[in-house]
C-alpha cells in the first residue's frame, strides 16, 4: 500500500525526451489514466521502472495485444511489462494489481 501512496503523491512530471532505448525489456507500477482499446493504447501514470533507468511520469504506450486491455478501466492500478520498439516502449503483459482494502 505504502509503494502506492508514494507513487500517487509524486510529482506528475513533464519530460521531454525517454529513456534510452535498449534490448532490454523492463516492468513497472501505474495508474491507468486512459484507454483506447481500439487504437491499443493506454496512457499510464507510472512509477519508477524495473530492468530500465526511468523516472515517475504519465506517458502513453503502445499495446502488443488488444485483449490485453479488455479487462481493465481507467482508474486501474496495474503491473506492467514492456520491450523497446524503435523509439517507444510497447506493453506485452498487463495486471490489475487489486487494492488493499480500507481498514485490514
Ligand atoms: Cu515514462
Amino acid at each position: 500500500m505504502t509503494r502506492y501512496l508514494k507513487m500517487s503523491l509524486s510529482a506528475l512530471a513533464f519530460v521531454l525526451g525517454s529513456a534510452t532505448a535498449s534490448a532490454q525489456s523492463a516492468s513497472a507500477d501505474g495508474v491507468i489514466r486512459k484507454l483506447d482499446l481500439e487504437a491499443q493504447r493506454v496512457l499510464i501514470k507510472h512509477g519508477e521502472w524495473q530492468g530500465v533507468s526511468m523516472m515517475a511520469m504519465t506517458m502513453p504506450f503502445q499495446v502488443r495485444d488488444k485483449a490485453l486491455l479488455q479487462d481493465l478501466k481507467v482508474n486501474d492500478t496495474v503491473h506492467f511489462s514492456m520491450e523497446p520498439d524503435g523509439r517507444d516502449w510497447v506493453i506485452t503483459q498487463i495486471a490489475r494489481l487489486e487494492p488493499a482494502i480500507a481498514g485490514q
